[in-house]
C-alpha cells in the first residue's frame, strides 16, 4: 500500500498567508495530480492554539524569527499562524480535500512545537498517523507540501525512520529558506536519513 502525505498545505503558508513560503501555492496542483497515484491520501494539519508558545507574540522581548526555546528546545518564533479555526489553518481552497481519508492535526500543545506530522519535536508524544499508517498496511509514503525545510523535512525523516520507503516530490515542495543554505541542508538531511528525492514533474 502506498500513500500520499500532504504536509500542511494550508493558507497561512500560502502568499497572503501569515508565515507565507515563497510560491507555497504550486505545491496544490501538484498535490491534486499526485493523489491519483497512490492507494490512500492523508494530510497533516498546523493546528495551533492562539496561546501557542512558538508565536513570537507570545514571547515577550522577541522578536520575529529569532531563535528562543519552547519546552526545552531551541524554537524559531514564528508569527501568529494556522491558529484553529481560523482562515489561514484551512487548507488551500484548491486542494482536492474530499480525497484526504484522514486529517492528523499538530502542534496543538501550546508548550511544545510539532513540525514533524508523527511526533512532536521533542518527540514526547505521537500524533498517531505512524500507528495508522501501519493499521491501514502501508509500506512506502509520498511526500509534498509546505514547508520543505520544516515540516516536510521532519515528516520525511520520521517516515523513513519508521521504516516506511519514503519518496520527497521535490516539485510538490516549497521552503522557507530564511537563509540560502536552509533548503539545500534539508534535502541533504533527509537523503542521509533514508529519504529518495524524487526531482521531476509529478
Ligand atoms: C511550519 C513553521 C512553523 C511548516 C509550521 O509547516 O513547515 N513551519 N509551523
Ligand atoms: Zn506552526
Amino acid at each position: 500500500m502506498k500513500a500520499l502525505i500532504l504536509v500542511d498545505i494550508q493558507n497561512d503558508f500560502c502568499p497572503g498567508g501569515a508565515l507565507a513560503v515563497a510560491d507555497g501555492d504550486a505545491v496544490v496542483a501538484v498535490a491534486n495530480r499526485l493523489m491519483s497515484t497512490v492507494d490512500l491520501v492523508v494530510a497533516t494539519q498546523d493546528w495551533h492554539p492562539a496561546n501557542h508558545g512558538s508565536f513570537a507574540s507570545n514571547n515577550p522581548g522577541r522578536k520575529l524569527f529569532d531563535l528562543g526555546d519552547l519546552g526545552g528546545l531551541p524554537q524559531v518564533m514564528w508569527p501568529d499562524h494556522c491558529v484553529q479555526w481560523t482562515g489561514g489553518a484551512q487548507f488551500h481552497p484548491g486542494l482536492d480535500t474530499k480525497r484526504i481519508t484522514r486529517v492528523f492535526p499538530k502542534g496543538t500543545d501550546a508548550t511544545i512545537d510539532s513540525y514533524s506530522g508523527f511526533f512532536d519535536n521533542g518527540k514526547r508524544k505521537a500524533t498517531g498517523l505512524g500507528d495508522w499508517l501501519k493499521a491501514m498496511g502501508v509500506t512506502e509514503v509520498l511526500i509534498c507540501g509546505l514547508a520543505t525545510d520544516y515540516c516536510v523535512k521532519a515528516t520525511a525523516i520520521d517516515a523513513a525512520g519508521l521504516g516506511f520507503t519514503t519518496r520527497l516530490m521535490l516539485d510538490g515542495c516549497r521552503g522557507v529558506g530564511m537563509q540560502a543554505n536552509h533548503i539545500p541542508d534539508a534535502l541533504a538531511a533527509m537523503q542521509a536519513a533514508g529519504v529518495q528525492i524524487i526531482n521531476g514533474k509529478a
